[in-house]
């Protein structure tokens, strides 16, 4: 199995999940400016020329973050990663795959835009971002993960986008249940190797 990925970008969190659920795999990194890997053309691997991609060990590939994430978890079922087919707990952790996908990742990547300025950009974040982060903070101060007390893969999700804040001068210093969400994922071993994985660390 091979996960694509280009450091400090969105596939942090699929490497996260494969780590957590003790998944054999190894790193592809994708060069974004020629889209291409040591392997050859990235479009190859997927016409979209997004990561992550996720190439089984049947060559098929599955690509966008939050759908690799739920297969690494529906593959691993002794790993915990995500609540069972059809119960409630599911789709809270679906809801909140599909808001850090939607809410939150395509605004960071707005922040990311070499196209806006610096206040067009800051206007933006007031707009679409700031209100999440109290919805976030608010949802944490009583959970330390996102479901409660157990880890699932929205949580790498959520770290791996938050994690982007200090790039795009987003100040997340005022919001101290994201601040202990943060540092408590820091100290999961999957997210140390995963950091050390893309040499960020
Ligand atoms: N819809 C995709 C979007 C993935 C995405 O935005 N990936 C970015 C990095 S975070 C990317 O590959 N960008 C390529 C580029 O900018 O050239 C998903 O959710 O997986």
């Amino acid at each position: 199995m091979k996960l694509y990925f280009s450091p400090g970008s969105c596939g942090l969190a699929s490497q996260i999940a494969l780590r957590e659920a003790g998944q054999p795999f190894q790193l592809v990194a994708v060069d974004f400016k020629t889209k291409t890997t040591v392997e050859g053309d990235y479009y190859a691997v997927t016409p979209k020329g997004f990561v992550p991609a996720l190439r089984l060990d049947d060559g098929d590939v599955i690509t966008e973050g939050a759908v690799i994430l739920q297969w690494i978890a529906d593959h691993n079922p002794g790993a915990g990663l995500l609540p069972a087919f059809g119960s409630r707990a599911r789709y809270d952790a679906l809801a909140w795959l599909n808001f850090i996908a939607t809410d939150l990742h395509k605004n960071y990547a707005v922040m990311f835009s070499p196209v806006l300025d610096a206040a067009s950009k800051a206007r933006f974040a007031d707009a679409n971002l700031t209100s999440k982060y109290a919805y976030i903070d608010a949802h944490l101060e009583t959970r330390d993960y996102v479901l409660g007390e157990a880890f699932c893969v929205a949580d790498g999700y959520l770290y791996n986008v938050l994690s982007w804040s200090p790039r795009v001068g987003l100040d997340l210093s005022g919001y101290a249940a994201i601040q202990a969400f943060m540092a408590r994922m820091e100290q999961r071993p999957s997210v140390q190797a995963s950091l050390q994985g893309e040499g960020l660390k």
